[in-house]
C-alpha cells in the first residue's frame, strides 16, 4: 500500500490565523505538483494553497470556514509514482453563470460587438498576449471552465467580467494569477473609450432611505407619469438643448385681444394669449423650416415636415399631455383658440385618445396663466424645438428718448443644438418677436 503523505500549509507571512474560503478538492481527485488544494483568505488578500506533491487524494483535511496556520495540514495524498499532468484532475462543473443582465429599469446598454479574434483559442495555445477588448465581452463558458486558474482567481475574474479564455497566464504551466486578471483588465480600461462614449450605463443617484430621517408617504406615479418620464429622460440624455431667451413687447397685442374677447367668448371661444403666440408660431415656422424638421432614426438625415401640426403642454390632474393641434397652418387665431379649448378640456378631463397626442412638429410650453419669468422646456424628441412661454408684465422700455410701460413676454426656446444653430435660434426668436408684436398681421384670415 502507497504511504499516505500529508500536504501542510505552506509559511503565511505574517498571517497567524486565517480563512478558508474554499476547498478545492475531494477525496479521490488526481492532483499535480501545484494545484491548487483550497482558498485562504486574510483581510487583504486571498490565495491559494498549492500541492507540494503528486498524487491521489485520499483525506481531506480542513473544511471551508474553518482557520488555518502555517504547518496545518490540508490533505492526505497517497504518492504518485510519476509526477500527474494537470490535464488528469478531474473537470469540475463550471462556476456560477455571469451575473444576469440589468433589470429592465436599467438604461439601456448597448453591448460591443464580439472580440475580433477567436475567443475559442486556450490562451496556453496563444503565443501572443491576448489583446483586451473595450468594455464587456459575453463569457466563452465552456473555454472559461477549463482555463488553469484557480476558483479565487476565477471568481475575480466573474467579478470583474473577464473571460479567463482571453487572459494569458503568467503562473507555473500558464497558470493565470490574480496579477494576469487585474493586468487584463487594466489593459482594457486603458484602450476603453468612455462609459458614455461606448453606450455604457449612466451613473446611478444614490439610494437613501428617507424613513431614517422622518416619516414619509409613498406615492405612486401616476400612469401618465409613468409614460411621459422616460419619454422626457431619453430626450434629456440623447439631446443636447441649449435654451435661446428672448422678449416679445406684446403691447398691442393685448389691447387688440382685450378688444376681441367677449365677442369671441360669445361665440363659444375663448381668446386666450397662447392662442395668438400659436398663431405667430405657425408664421415664423414658416419662415424657418429647420425647425419643423426632425433628425432620422440613424441621424444622417433631416427629415422636413410639408405639414404643420402643433404641440402644446397641458398641466392636467393626471399629470403632464401634449395634445397637438393638427394643420396649424391652415386654420385663423381663432380656429386656433376654438380647437385649443377643447383639447385642453378633454385633457383635463383624461379623454385625449393616442391620436389626439400624435404626429406633432413643434411643441409650446405656456406657463403664462401659472407665473415665472423664464424655464428650459425639454424638447419634445424627435422635435428638434420647443417653446416655452413666461408670464407677461409691465417693464419700462427705453424708446425715442424715454422709457415707456410696455407689457413684455418672455420667450424660451430650447432646442436640439445637432439641428439647430445658435445664430439660427436667435433669427427664429427674433422673428417670433416681431410677429407677436404684430398683432394685426396674427388676426388676418388663413385660407385653409
Ligand atoms: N402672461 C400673462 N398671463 C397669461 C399668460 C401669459 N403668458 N398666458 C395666459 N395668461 C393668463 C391670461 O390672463 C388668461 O386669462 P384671460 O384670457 O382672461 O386674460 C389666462 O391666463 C388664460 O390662461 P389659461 O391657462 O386658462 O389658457 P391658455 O390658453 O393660456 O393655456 C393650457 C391653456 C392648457 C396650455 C394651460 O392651462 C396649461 O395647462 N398650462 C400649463 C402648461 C404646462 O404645464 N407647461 C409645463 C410643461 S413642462 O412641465
Amino acid at each position: 500500500m502507497a504511504p499516505r503523505i500529508p500536504v501542510l500549509v505552506p509559511d503565511l507571512g505574517d498571517f497567524k490565523s486565517v480563512d478558508v474560503v474554499e476547498v478545492l478538492v475531494r477525496v479521490g481527485d488526481v492532483i499535480a505538483v501545484d494545484t491548487p488544494l483550497a482558498t485562504l483568505e486574510t483581510e487583504k488578500a486571498t490565495m491559494d494553497v498549492p500541492s507540494s506533491r503528486a498524487g491521489r487524494v485520499v483525506a481531506v483535511l480542513i473544511k471551508k470556514g474553518e482557520k488555518v496556520s502555517a504547518g496545518s495540514p490540508v490533505v492526505e495524498l497517497e504518492a504518485a509514482t510519476a509526477e500527474v499532468e494537470p490535464t488528469l484532475i478531474q473537470p469540475r462543473p463550471p462556476p456560477p453563470a455571469a451575473p444576469p443582465p440589468p433589470p429592465p429599469t436599467s438604461p439601456p446598454r448597448a453591448e460591443p460587438p464580439p472580440p475580433a479574434s477567436s475567443s475559442m483559442a486556450p490562451p496556453a495555445a496563444s503565443s501572443a498576449p491576448s489583446e483586451p477588448v473595450a468594455g464587456r465581452t459575453p463569457v466563452e463558458e465552456i473555454g472559461f471552465a477549463r482555463t488553469h486558474a484557480s476558483p479565487s482567481v476565477r471568481l475575480l475574474a466573474r467579478e470583474l467580467g473577464v473571460d479567463l479564455t482571453r487572459v494569458t497566464g503568467s503562473g507555473p504551466k500558464g497558470r493565470i494569477t490574480h496579477e494576469d486578471v487585474k493586468g487584463w483588465v487594466k489593459r482594457a480600461l486603458a484602450a476603453a473609450p468612455p462609459a458614455a462614449a461606448a453606450g455604457g450605463s449612466l451613473p446611478r443617484v444614490p439610494e437613501v432611505d428617507f424613513a431614517r430621517f422622518g416619516p414619509v408617504d409613498v406615492q405612486p406615479l401616476t400612469r401618465i407619469q409613468k409614460i411621459s418620464g422616460p419619454r422626457l429622460h431619453a430626450s434629456w440624455v440623447n439631446v443636447p438643448h441649449v435654451t435661446q431667451f428672448d422678449e416679445a413687447d406684446i403691447t398691442a397685442l393685448e389691447e387688440a385681444r382685450a378688444g376681441l374677447k367677449q365677442k369671441a367668448l360669445d361665440e363659444g371661444i375663448k381668446l386666450t394669449p397662447l392662442a395668438f403666440i400659436l398663431r405667430a408660431c405657425v408664421k415664423v415656422l414658416q419662415q424657418f423650416p429647420r425647425f419643423n424638421s426632425s433628425l432620422d432614426a440613424r441621424g444622417e438625415n433631416l427629415v422636413y415636415k410639408k405639414y404643420l401640426h402643433l404641440g402644446f403642454a397641458a398641466d392636467t390632474p393626471n399629470g403632464l399631455m401634449v395634445p397637438v393641434l393638427r394643420d396649424a397652418n391652415r386654420k385663423d387665431v381663432y380656429e386656433i383658440a376654438r380647437e385649443l379649448g377643447a383639447l385642453s378640456d378633454k385633457a383635463r378631463g383624461g379623454k385625449l385618445t393616442a391620436a389626439d397626442m400624435q404626429g406633432g412638429c413643434f411643441t409650446v410650453s405656456s406657463l403664462g396663466g401659472i407665473g415665472g419669468t423664464a424655464f428650459t422646456p425639454i424638447i419634445n424628441a424627435p422635435e428638434v424645438a420647443i417653446l416655452g412661454v413666461s408670464r407677461s408684465a409691465m417693464k419700462p422700455v427705453y424708446a425715442d428718448g424715454q422709457f415707456v410701460p410696455r407689457l413684455i413676454l418672455p420667450l424660451s426656446l430650447s432646442y436640439d443644438h445637432r439641428v439647430i444653430d445658435g445664430a439660427e435660434a436667435a433669427r427664429f426668436t427674433t422673428a417670433l418677436a416681431a410677429a407677436l408684436a404684430d398683432a394685426r398681421g396674427l388676426l388676418e384670415a388663413v385660407v385653409p
